[in-house]
């Protein structure tokens, strides 16, 4: 197992970072190479800190970590939208996008401050002869000050994602609601690169395509500027985007510690997240964290919860200051028919509810289960003491990779791979659970 989740990763590197897949993903992917360098720093504590690192380098002036950074040596038409679509070195100038490489102009979730925590703790010594913390340090606490202060849109402390892509989970039922009130780029306007390696009914639709067009399209044209109110835009805060925010600023308070540099501010404002998620997000009626739509159309200024029970609703069990109750609730619903967690019908957790209306087990994130999602609710139940049921899934996982070469997801029923195979951060996340668990 270790020997070929290696290779994965080994065939998948371009000698500075490694792409997601090498026919779907053939770039770098931000929260992909965060969940990959999880996995490879048990294989190459040095390669794992060039990921984070090569990651960083294209790091915009106002602090957003890019969700693609693009290789120039890949063919433009491989994958769309490509850079020239973004356009980041020109419509990315005023907000700081790098000039010598190409990368989008949105973001994904900020897993890095967590992974370079880790990454550090493998080999403390090689992370200390060549600074890789300090080095990271003032990078990514200038990734979460983009977050807390231009990404608060809707004034509630936490940050919001401006498109679907950017939450990682791109056509989940959570963004049915918001996203129906986008008015598609015709599909003449582009032409979808992922149809040449992933099956149709595997993959968004391309009514979803022409939603996500229309946004990034916008959102470009706008050059890259975060407003709070954008009419007919999209804004959505998200349990798992804020609560991967506030594990990294736990990360980020270890770092600082690490280097000798004050931390107070830094747990102070992890605790005020974690608040602030359970104040926005938390629906004490029905034991779930649901996303708020901010440009939902209604009275109130801050938006509605959006009633889907998808299983961004349950990442945020990864936080260690979670109310009690909270946490109690939240597992019961993780064990409810809705996921079926701990049942034999249902090993791995799906990606959405399997009882709603919108599950569908192979299209994408309406249903199939994926690694990195299940890595977290694996660390989640852990950390809040559930080692019998951690345990049952991490063999799961295991058992899943080997079985489907490391798909990209898999039917929760069936667990047969659909998508990708050799996929990065199905091998990376194998290889971290190979390792001890604590
Ligand atoms: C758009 C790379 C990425 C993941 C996302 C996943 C998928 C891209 C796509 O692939 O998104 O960013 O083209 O579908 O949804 O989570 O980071 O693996």
């Amino acid at each position: 197992m270790r020997e070929r989740a290696a290779a994965v990763l080994e065939a998948n590197w371009t000698g500075t970072s490694t792409v997601p897949s090498r026919t779907l993903y053939p770039h770098q992917w931000s929260w992909d190479s965060a969940f990959i360098a999880v996995g490879l720093r048990h294989v190459s504590p040095l390669r794992a800190q060039l990921e984070l690192e090569t990651l960083l380098a294209a790091q915009w002036g106002d602090g957003r970590v890019p969700h693609i950074v693009f290789n120039s040596s890949v063919p433009c038409d491989a994958y769309f939208p490509g850079p020239d679509f973004w356009r980041s070195t020109t419509a990315g100038r005023a907000a700081g996008a790098p000039r010598t490489v190409q990368t989008s102009g949105i973001v994904q979730p900020p897993v890095h401050a967590l992974a370079a925590w880790l990454v550090h703790g493998a080999d403390p010594a090689l992370s200390r002869s060549r600074s890789f913390l300090s080095r990271v340090y003032p990078r990514l606490a200038a990734w979460h000050r983009y977050l807390l202060h231009r990404r608060d849109l809707g004034g509630g402390g936490l940050a919001a994602v401006v498109h679907p892509w950017e939450q990682g989970m791109d056509n989940s039922p959570c963004w049915d609601a918001p996203l129906s009130r986008i008015a598609p780029a015709p599909a003449s306007a582009f032409r979808r690169a992922d149809l040449d390696h992933g099956a149709p009914d595997d993959r968004p639709t391309h009514l979803d395509y022409g939603r996500y067009v229309r946004l990034a399209t916008d959102y470009r044209d706008a050059l890259y500027e975060d407003q709070a109110d954008v009419p007919n835009g999209f804004a959505v805060e998200d349990p798992s985007f804020n609560a991967l925010l506030i594990t990294s600023e736990h990360a980020l308070a270890r770092i600082a510690v690490e280097l000798g540099a004050p931390t107070t501010a830094r747990h102070a404002r992890a605790e005020r997240l974690t608040a602030a998620l359970v104040e926005r997000l938390w629906d004490p009626a029905t034991g779930m964290f649901f996303c708020r739509d901010l440009r939902a159309p209604t009275p109130e200024e801050t938006g509605a919860l959006i009633p889907e029970y998808g299983v961004t609703g349950l990442i945020p069990l990864i936080l260690p200051t979670l109310p009690r109750h909270v946490t109690t609730a939240l597992l019961s619903t993780a064990r409810s028919p809705r996921f079926g967690l701990g049942t034999p019908t249902v090993r791995l957790v799906p990606s959405h509810d399997l009882t709603g209306p919108s599950f569908d087990p192979h299209r994408y994130w309406r249903g199939p289960a994926w690694f990195n999602t299940n890595w977290l609710v694996e660390r989640g139940l852990r950390l809040h003491g559930e080692r019998a049921e951690a345990d049952r899934l991490r063999t799961a996982m295991l058992d899943t990779a080997l079985d489907t070469d490391f798909a990209e997801y898999v039917d929760p029923y069936t667990l047969h791979g659909r998508g990708a195979r050799d996929f990065s951060w199905s091998a990376a996340l194998s290889l971290d659970l190979l390792h001890a668990r604590t």
